[in-house]
């Protein structure tokens, strides 16, 4: 799953029909680098991020869907498009555009999937972006995580939902040490018998994991490598995912990822 952040941070040139033109080249980008999934996304979700209106999400992503739609991989059915929303009108209209996954940070739009009768991701977040950061505690975070999932897995299959993914949402509402913690045993929740997504592309902890030697590195170092210096740290981490039976990794770096998908999935 290709990352497409239709957000004014991504793009940002400030004129809307140069994001829309620099959006709809990068998700072609997505489709020839050999994702199997484009996931664009209007809102940022990131940790301290101030929410956006529907109206402003909605206008960031859906000319961008209707464009990618019309792509033939996408049209041919080999490519999907995948909507990153919380909110049920967003995921609606871009489903009417030509998106066919609803890609839930919130865990909470199963009755639209069953509604629009699309595929639905459902990934854990303790709280919301602007405060999940705040000293997250868990007795177990794998088992607490996966028993939410399950839960609504289950919750989803019953109200109609035709294909669920279950997410543990790295990086929501979770320390670096859960993060490891979720990322090492990925294979409980796989072991759900639940199909499994994962977002671990990019995100602060591996900065911190890979933060520069000379002034100490490692867990909870003050000089994180930077997001686009990540990409070993996530392309391992995706193997790992895939090793572990994991079926949709969410990147940044999509031609490494799935390369790394064809030698270890
Ligand atoms: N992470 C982000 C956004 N959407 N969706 C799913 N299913 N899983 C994730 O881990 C996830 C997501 C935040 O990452 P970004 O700001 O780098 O796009």
């Amino acid at each position: 799953m290709g990352v497409l952040n239709v957000t004014p941070d991504s793009f940002s040139d400030g004129s809307r029909f140069l994001d829309h033109a620099s959006a709809v080249a990068r998700g072609r980008a997505i489709i020839a680098e050999g994702a199997c999934i484009v996931d664009v996304g209007g809102e940022s979700t990131r940790p301290g991020a101030v929410p956006v209106s529907e109206d402003e999400e909605a206008a960031r992503v859906i000319p961008v869907i209707e464009t990618l739609a019309i792509d033939s991989a996408v049209a041919a059915g080999s490519v999907r498009i995948s909507i990153d929303t919380r909110h049920a009108a967003v995921a609606v209209a871009a489903v009417a555009a030509g998106a066919t996954i609803v890609n839930d940070v919130s865990a909470g739009l199963h009755e639209v999937a069953a509604d629009l009768g699309v595929g639905w991701v459902a990934m854990h977040m303790r709280g919301d972006p602007r405060t999940m950061q705040d000293e997250p505690v868990y007795d177990d975070v794998v088992a607490e995580v996966r028993d939410f999932l399950v839960d609504r897995a289950t919750a989803a299959v019953a109200a109609g939902v035709p294909e669920v993914w279950i997410d543990p949402g790295i990086g929501f509402g979770k320390t670096a040490a859960h993060n490891l913690a979720l990322v090492r045993h990925v294979d409980v929740l796989v072991a759900s018998g639940w199909p499994v997504a994962i977002g671990v592309s990019r995100k602060r902890f591996l900065g911190e994991l890979t933060g520069r030697s000379d002034q100490g590195g490692g867990e909870g170092t003050d000089t994180p490598t930077p997001p686009d210096d990540r990409a070993e740290a996530s392309v391992a981490m995706a193997t790992w995912s895939f090793v572990h039976g994991v079926q949709i990794v969410r990147a940044h770096d999509v031609r490494a990822t799935v390369r790394a998908a064809r030698v270890a999935g």
